[in-house]
């Protein structure tokens, strides 16, 4: 019996879910019913099927006491509470690699998308103000500029390879030394965020790097630089950012991710230099296949004894 948190889009992966393993869909149930739910199938679950947001909390592990695996459909396991799960042995898989050029993808759509206003300028040609003779202020070239990324993991080298196309110089930050890569990488986040233009967020989320874009690392971006978030929104201090972008500290930020999703702060919502998306970064037909695809197989890997194909630990 496994515990389905969300569901797939990809039909065939539902299909081999309900083909293999007794579901109870607790997406399917209203949210007021859901810990009812839960709590009435709870002593049979021996896996859970999760999302990168939803991850597990030590209150859901502790309600299933035969609970041995817990798959996430998707790359940050920040919301698993692995000091829940370790003591009981419980095995934790993810979804590295498969959604990695999709995610890049939206990195650099953002990018472009907030750099060249295409929102604005989209909201401009349907409201006739094309015809009406307003003037379009011209953006600024991506050529020449520098793009700090800040983690340099699968995603990160993934966005600095399509930004070094578009002529950006490319530099990096993340706690450790990436071995084996070419692009530079800065002493620290701050120096990071001086010395770009375009700051692009690709770390992990989680306790080590909470609030860690904060107001200085803001302030040193500046007001003509530019923060892209793809990864989690509780990297960024929220009201921080806020405020910078309203006040001209900062110039202007793309986020697909926010700190209380699916809430996104008015601040925020209210600002021209914004340009926001509802955590979509891996959401394609095929990445969404494959990342559900993983899901299956390490579940059937576990209940047959086989190996895991994406531990985590
Ligand atoms: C998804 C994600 O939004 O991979 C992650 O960490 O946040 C996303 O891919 C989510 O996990 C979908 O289930």
């Amino acid at each position: 019996e496994i515990l389905v948190m969300a569901a797939s889009p990809s039909a065939s992966v539902m299909a081999q879910l309900e083909q293999h393993f007794t579901c109870h869909h607790v997406w399917q149930v209203a949210p007021e019913g859901r810990a009812a739910f839960i709590a009435g199938v709870a002593p049979g679950v021996r896996g859970v099927a999760t999302t990168g947001m939803a991850g597990i909390g030590a209150a859901l592990a502790a309600q299933l006491p035969r609970l041995e695996i817990v798959a996430v459909n998707g790359i940050g396991v920040d919301a698993v509470d692995f000091a829940a799960l370790r003591p009981r042995g419980i095995a934790v898989t993810n979804t590295p690699g498969v959604l990695t050029d999709d995610v890049a993808d939206l990195a650099v759509a953002l990018l472009l998308a907030v750099s060249r206003r295409i929102p604005a300028l989209d909201t401009y040609v349907r409201a006739g103000q094309w015809q009406a003779g307003v003037p379009v202020r011209p953006a600024r070239a991506l050529r020449g500029k520098v793009a700090g990324i800040y983690g340099f993991g699968r995603i990160g080298q993934a966005v600095a390879a399509r930004l070094a196309a578009f002529g950006l110089q490319l530099r990096y930050w993340q706690p450790n030394v990436k071995a084996g890569v070419t692009v530079p990488r800065a002493a620290s986040l701050l120096e990071l965020a001086r010395d770009s233009d375009y700051l692009v967020v690709c770390a992990p989320g989680g306790a080590a790097t909470r609030n860690t874009v904060d107001v200085a690392v803001l302030e040193a971006l500046g007001p003509e630089g530019t923060l892209v978030n793809i990864a989690r929104g509780s990297l960024v201090d929220e009201p921080a950012l806020g405020a910078a972008l309203a006040d001209g500290r900062l110039g202007a930020a793309a986020l697909d991710v926010f700190a209380d999703e699916p809430s996104v702060p008015a601040a925020l919502a209210a600002l021209p230099n914004v340009v926001l998306t509802p955590h979509v970064g891996s959401l394609t037909v095929e990445t969404r296949h494959a990342m559900g695809q993983l899901v299956v197989d390490n579940l059937l890997a576990h209940f047959s004894g086989q190996p895991l194909l994406t531990r985590v630990e």
